[in-house]
């Protein structure tokens, strides 16, 4: 296995601060069961916190903007106080967004790209790192019927036009991360296109999050994997495959288990660039 760099990418550890995550929905929404979450997600050895108060799952309904609030503001103050560890806010409203940014957060992931009125305004203003992520219509019907003539190149065309829109609003280029956007509006071929042609993704220029733990796709491929939380080695190979083609981090539930196989992968990268004496 050779590849030109050995960059390793970041882990993203997730926490879910809602009672309906796919994947882990209920075990940590109230904000002091998420902070000993995120706390223990950190000890592994997580690179950044991906707090979300709002799950996007398919058929997820939209839920209000205080209760958003209540949920991630207490987790963000509260982690803010305690480490230094690049922060995360996981939403498409730009005014839960705002608050995360004043509590402590130094990220919005927007899996909406932006696209929610004033979004790409508050982002410049805040002056936070932005991850805009892909999406084929919305959480609540975006499995119905997902069509492309060629997700990767439509994919592609997406993400670099909701960059070149909020560059047009003033957020700086090195701001913006991009995500292809695993399972939100794809099938499992769409899937497997995507991360297939992750290469095609970083070669657009931006840093690139890749976002496939526990996700339908492992259990497309494995029908036994019906629980999320038997997916981890299909989440591994995914983060894997991600980081073969250069993505910057890898958004994920197993924070241990992929900085474990980050760690093995980047030893073998590197050996096969070094010199053997
Ligand atoms: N996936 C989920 C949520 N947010 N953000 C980015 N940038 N990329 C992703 O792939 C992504 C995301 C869905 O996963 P999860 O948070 O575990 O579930 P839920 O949305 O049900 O809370």
């Amino acid at each position: 296995m050779t590849q030109a760099t050995t960059q390793v990418p970041r882990v993203m550890g997730i926490v879910n601060v809602t009672p309906d995550s796919f994947s882990d929905g209920g075990q940590h929404d109230d904000p002091g069961a998420a902070v000993v979450r995120a706390r223990a997600l950190l000890a592994q050895g997580a690179d950044i916190l991906d707090i979300g108060g709002e799950s996007t799952r398919p058929g997820a309904v939209p839920v209000p903007e205080p209760v958003e609030m209540d949920r991630i503001l207490p987790v963000i103050s509260a982690l803010r106080s305690e480490t230094r560890a690049l922060m995360s806010i996981d939403t498409c409203k730009p005014s839960v967004a705002r608050a995360a940014v004043a509590a402590g957060a130094d990220i919005w992931n927007d899996v909406t790209a932006l696209r929610a009125p004033g979004a790409v305004d508050i982002a410049a203003e805040l002056e936070c790192h932005v991850v805009l992520m892909h999406m084929q219509g919305d959480p609540q019907t975006m499995q119905q019927a997902p069509r492309y003539d060629d997700v990767v190149a439509e994919v592609s065309e997406f993400l670099l036009q909701r960059a070149r829109a909020a560059m047009a609003g003033g957020v700086t280029r090195d701001r913006i991360w991009l995500d292809p956007g695993i399972g939100f509006g794809k099938t499992l071929t769409h899937n497997l296109a995507l991360l297939a042609h992750l290469d095609r993704i970083v070669a657009l220029g931006f840093p690139v999050l890749l976002g496939a733990s526990r996700k339908g796709l492992i259990q497309a491929l494995d029908p036994m994997a019906t629980a999320p939380a038997d997916r981890l080695a299909g989440s591994l190979a995914a983060a894997l495959a991600g980081a073969q083609a250069g993505v910057a981090a890898v958004r994920v539930h197993d924070v241990r288990e992929t900085v474990q196989a980050m760690k093995v992968w980047s030893a073998i990268a590197e050996a096969g660039i070094s010199p053997v004496r």
